[in-house]
């Protein structure tokens, strides 16, 4: 029988969908040796949230693929996995909505000021009627710059067009005519989509080509009222250039629900700025879609053991070797 590491405690009813395929073993991924020992006994592995590098899979001979709980695969080294023959699998279309849910939650937040006021409530500091020093701005009817129209902002760009009349501007590789016709989305210079942007959203995957896309000059070319928000990697944005920026008022505030250490250090000036909403990385952190990203993954990496796995496959070439 076939054996499958798992990094990440299962629900019960995928954990025996696997067992019904091979024999499951899980590990704690903070007991380093035992989880490499693990993995070199190991057909396939699932998992999400732990880097996996390469020195870790030395001597796993018999690994054939590897499932990440997650659409993003920055925790792996794709080219080091393809020279192996391992297949790397994600879970690309289960979380889209849900993380756009999560965009939007952020982009509200920030513009209505929903947690620093709920904060205030709670702490009773509601004696009278608020006044503009407890205003916000407004959402509905500005322009929502999206850098990197995939899956996840094609669904950010239908809420912000369709639910609140936003113009949308958007950087892609390529063109998105689909997003252009439905939401009447304009791909334009990432140059024009900074100085004209009153949100500016970053759902780009982190690559070497995108880490640090958004530094201090690209800060100091947003609008001085825009908001940055970004749901998709920490490191796509230099943080300390953010955080100089946020406390200058070269930008106006910041919705994150991710940073470049994660958990967010306890110590970080993020923390103690009223015009910052950070949320723990929840992105996708619903009860239905965490389980059906779960399901996926096992069903990607049975799949992907018995050589039928034909999509959400990372590093296709491994199947042409
Ligand atoms: C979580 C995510 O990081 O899918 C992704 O890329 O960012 C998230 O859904 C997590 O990996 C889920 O287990």
């Amino acid at each position: 029988m076939k054996k499958i590491v798992a990094w990440k405690p299962l629900p019960d009813d995928v954990l025996a969908y696997l067992q019904q395929h091979a024999e499951v073993v899980q590990v704690d991924p903070t007991q380093h040796d035992a989880f490499v020992a693990a993995l070199k006994e190991a057909d396939g592995g699932i998992g999400s949230s732990v880097k996996i590098t390469p020195a870790m899979l030395e001597g796993a001979s018999r690994l054939k693929a590897l499932s990440t709980i997650s659409v993003g695969f920055d925790q792996f080294d794709v080219d080091d996995l393809t020279r192996r023959g391992i297949v790397l699998a994600h879970t690309p279309d289960v979380l889209t909505e849900s993380t756009a849910d999560t965009v939007f939650a952020l982009i509200l937040a920030s513009a209505r000021r929903v947690v620093e006021l709920a904060d205030w409530v709670k702490a009773g500091e509601w004696k009278e009627s608020i006044g503009p020093s407890h205003f916000g701005v407004d959402v509905q009817g500005k322009t929502l710059g999206i850098v990197g129209l995939g899956r996840i902002g094609g669904a950010v760009a239908r809420r912000a067009a369709l639910g609140f009349n936003m113009t949308v501007l958007y950087t892609n590789r390529s063109p998105n005519p689909q997003a252009e016709q439905a939401y009447g989305a304009r791909r334009v210079e990432l140059s024009e989509l900074l100085a004209t942007a009153d949100f500016v959203c970053l759902q780009v995957p982190l690559t070497p080509q995108t880490r640090h896309m958004i530094g201090a000059a690209e800060l100091q070319a947003m609008k001085r009222s825009a908001i940055l928000i970004n749901a998709s990697r920490g490191a796509t944005v230099n943080e300390q250039a953010l955080i100089e920026a946020l406390r200058d008022g070269t930008i106006h505030g910041a919705g994150l629900d991710v940073f470049e250490t994660e958990p967010l250090p306890a110590d970080s000036p993020l923390l103690g700025m009223a015009n910052v909403v950070a949320l723990p990385h929840i992105g996708s952190a619903t009860h239905e879609t965490r389980h059906a990203m779960a399901r996926n993954a096992a069903e990607n990496l049975v799949a992907a053991l018995d050589g039928t796995l034909s999509n959400n496959i990372v590093n296709r070439e491994v199947l042409r070797k």
